[in-house]
């Protein structure tokens, strides 16, 4: 790790609790690997890795006050759930508190949480990480999901936006719309290639 991450991985430490940092480590190594695989800048999957929860512990209250004070809009179902709002508010954070400069950090930041309908490999890479990290326990399917993302970053997003999506219809949790749209473009695609397409 250079020193530039040593850094931020210091400062990122404070602003999370002890399960979220583990969390975090977790992302972060799960999404370098990811990026050797896939042939992706490691410290920017590394740094984005880091940052990704960066605005995780700040209390809803305070997170929509922040985004107030900041002139970020919030959508309907941000304001309903603002749990959504540490994606946003999180990239935000990794420019303005972190010094962060480069798009594609702050890009995979925004979009971990939802996905969004264009993505980079990046992008993929943190939302999967996200998904995968050896942390994560409650999710269905993990095995297979895991061996998916060393192989097929595509794939792998469809069979995560899918369980996401029949797991948030059983609980009484808004679907905020560009999951689903995410979803669809990675149906389209898996589908596509199915066919021959
Ligand atoms: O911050 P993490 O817990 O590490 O992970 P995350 O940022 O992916 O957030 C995970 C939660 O977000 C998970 O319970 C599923 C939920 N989520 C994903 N898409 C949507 C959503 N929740 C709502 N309400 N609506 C969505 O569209
Ligand atoms: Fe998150
Ligand atoms: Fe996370």
């Amino acid at each position: 790790m250079n020193d530039d991450l040593k850094a931020l991985r210091k400062k990122v430490k404070k602003a999370l609790d002890k399960e979220r940092w583990e969390h975090t480590k977790g992302v972060t190594y799960t999404a370098a690997a990811l990026a050797m695989a896939h042939g992706v800048n490691i410290e920017d999957a590394m740094t984005a890795g880091l940052l990704h929860d960066c605005a995780k512990c700040i209390p809803n209250e305070k997170k929509l006050s922040l985004c107030k004070e900041y002139k970020l809009r919030l959508k309907e179902v941000e304001k309903k759930n603002p749990s959504l709002i540490h994606a946003k508010l999180g990239a935000f954070l990794a420019k303005e508190k972190y010094g962060i400069t480069k798009k594609s950090i702050l890009s995979a930041i925004a979009c971990h949480t939802t996905g969004a309908p264009k993505m980079s490999r990046l992008d993929k890479i943190i939302f999967i990480a996200d998904y995968i990290e050896p942390d994560r326990v409650e999710a269905p399917n993990l095995m297979a999901v895991r061996r998916l993302a060393f192989r097929d970053l595509d794939r792998c997003m469809y069979r995560i936006l899918s369980d996401t999506l029949t797991y948030l219809k059983g609980t009484d949790r808004e679907i905020d719309p560009v999951t689903k749209q995410t979803f669809q473009v990675y149906k389209s695609l898996v589908d596509g290639e199915k066919h021959g397409a």
